[in-house]
């Protein structure tokens, strides 16, 4: 969830009877204003006003501003709204809840102490409460609660409140004084005679800055043509050891041609990986840049855990009409940085305007002159090992969904995956030829191997080392650090069979290195002592990123 004590605090609710001020005119001068949510309010909405209602949550995603959607639940899902408020007489919380989601912004009007008991909380996220003062633009509102009335709310309520009715900027401090989390206004603002200098009269009353509204993407000035032709030089320097010394095979034919033509590669290797926005990452953990660059080092990932380098990338992007020019820019300023680390260039791309934000990699590298590691040569008597800690990732994934501020390497670990070419290097100096990486989490991984090698895998857990960070964060939320080494997805480190004397030797090179578990004749279950309850980390089970 996200911050709501900071979301709620310039609470723009949309005036159908405005006159001369269009909803959508109306979203613009609120967010310009610095508004911090927008409620989409309209009791009248007809089918063709639909259209406005898509430019306004494209305008409010665009600015990274949540949009709710007034009692109407079918109305906020088909727009895909981030949340729903709902009167007394609305559908309840469990159904808003269940239709929309569990990240979405669930709000309830509560008027009095009374409603508020007998109010089922407990699929909301806050409570509206009024009218503070008396209102011209409600005209069924419920008697004014006054200041009182919404202080003795605020001391009751178990959730964060925002104040509403009559408010304008010379009450705004004294809503906040008697326990309002925000102030949500209409007609301050859209009644006013010069709507947004009343606006920023009010946002600045909240604290809030003024913003400078993004406007999204129509591709007008040919930017991802611009981008791909700024990436192309190859005078790279990288900050990679491993890749200091290195000069790739160029492109013989950068971007710009119907494909791109390379100069000879021994052992081309092929990968290739899908990022959606909402199921891979989300805008309101990661920067455009971090998205871009995890995306690549996932990506090459995949290049490291078969032993080959990076060549050249190419980006198929289908881009939404709520990302702008300056979105885009920082995407690819992302992509970027990684392929200037790994030396590897942009070979080219594609985009397309889409309903949905997703971001296809295709990755070309050039393999090992011997070795293809592959799933399938696990033998019985080896050891299974890894390269590093496991289940940093998923706990950082936790901390974001619970605004956990308390583990930043945590967090960083999710962010900032790096693809261990390092320590690709030093498995095939050691003929290890069973290798992957691991993205979906030890035991579905793991599955993989025993699977493709025909062994079982009986796994040591009280062998595993554990990362103090993680045994820390396990600590605080009562959480078993073994179960989420097994489960927690996207740590990208490798996974490797070999026999336990070749081990010993890259242990010394590799002391971060451990073993999980090893490898036997197949006796009918693939995966043995797994915990009981763990679940494979799945992108499209676990609505991660
Ligand atoms: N619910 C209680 S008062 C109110 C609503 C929707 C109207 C708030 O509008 P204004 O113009 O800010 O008083
Ligand atoms: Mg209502």
């Amino acid at each position: 969830m996200l911050n709501l004590n900071h979301i709620l605090k310039f609470y723009f609710i949309t005036d159908e009877n405005a006159p001369d001020c269009p909803l959508l005119q109306q979203v613009e001068i609120a967010l310009s204003a610095g508004a911090t949510v927008i409620q989409y309010r309209h009791k009248t909405f007809l089918p063709e006003d639909f259209k406005e209602l898509e430019a306004i949550r494209n305008l409010c995603r665009t600015n990274s501003v949540p949009l709710i959607i007034n009692d109407n639940i079918v109305l906020a899902k088909a727009v895909d709204a981030d949340g729903v408020h709902l009167g007394q007489t609305d559908e309840s919380g469990a159904i808003a809840r269940s239709i929309m989601g569990p990240d979405a912004i669930i709000g309830i009007s509560v008027a009095t102490i009374e409603e508020l008991e007998k109010t089922d909380l407990s699929f909301c996220n806050y409570i509206g409460t009024g009218p503070v003062f008396s209102t011209i633009t409600k005209v069924d509102a419920s008697p004014v609660i006054g200041l009182d009335g919404l202080r003795k709310v605020a001391e009751r309520s178990p959730l964060p409140v925002v104040a509403i009715g009559g408010i304008d900027a010379s009450s705004v401090d004294a809503c906040f004084l008697h326990g309002a989390a925000g102030v949500a206004v209409i007609s301050c603002i859209t009644r006013a005679e010069d709507p947004l200098t009343r606006a920023m009269g009010l946002g600045s009353a909240c604290g809030c800055s003024l913003r400078v509204l993004k406007i999204g993407w129509n591709n007008e000035f040919g930017l991802i043509d611009k981008l791909i032709a700024r990436a192309t030089s190859s005078d790279f320097t990288s900050s990679d050891p491993v890749f200091s010394n290195y000069r790739p095979p160029g492109l013989k034919v950068p971007p710009g041609d119907d494909a791109a033509l390379f100069e000879t590669i021994i052992n081309p290797v092929i990968t290739t990986d899908t990022h959606k926005e909402n199921r891979h990452f989300r805008r309101v953990w990661q920067t455009l840049e971090e998205i871009g660059q995890k995306a690549v080092e996932i990506t090459f990932s995949d290049l490291a855990a078969s032993y080959a380098r990076p060549l050249s990338l190419f980006v198929n992007l289908s881009i939404p009409s709520y990302l702008c020019d300056q979105d885009i820019g920082n995407l690819y300023s992302g992509i970027r940085r990684v392929l200037k680390k790994y030396q590897a260039t942009l070979g080219g791309g594609n985009v397309s305007s889409g309903e949905e934000f997703s971001i296809d990699l295709f990755a070309v590298g050039e393999g090992h002159p011997d070795i293809f590691p592959l799933r399938s040569n696990a033998r019985s008597g080896d050891g299974l090992y890894v390269t590093g800690p496991l289940g940093l990732a998923g706990a950082g994934l936790q901390c974001l969904k619970n605004n956990e501020t308390g583990y930043l390497e945590l967090i960083e670990k999710f962010k900032h995956p790096k693809a261990r070419f390092d320590a690709a290097k030093i498995l095939s100096e050691h003929n290890v030829i069973c290798v992957m990486d691991i993205s979906d989490g030890l035991a579905g991984d793991a599955g993989h191997i025993a699977a493709a090698s025909n062994v079982s895998i009986k796994f040591d857990p009280s062998g595993f080392k554990i990362d103090p960070v993680l045994a820390e964060f396990c600590n605080k939320y009562s959480l078993n650090p073994e179960k989420m080494m097994f489960s927690g997805g996207e740590d990208y480190e490798l996974m490797f069979a070999c026999q336990p004397k070749i081990f010993e030797q890259i242990k010394i090179m590799l002391p971060e290195a451990f073993q999980v578990g090893e490898c036997r004749k197949f006796s009918g279950t693939s995966l043995r002592n797994v915990p009981a309850g763990v679940v494979s980390f799945q992108h499209g089970k676990d609505k991660n990123s």
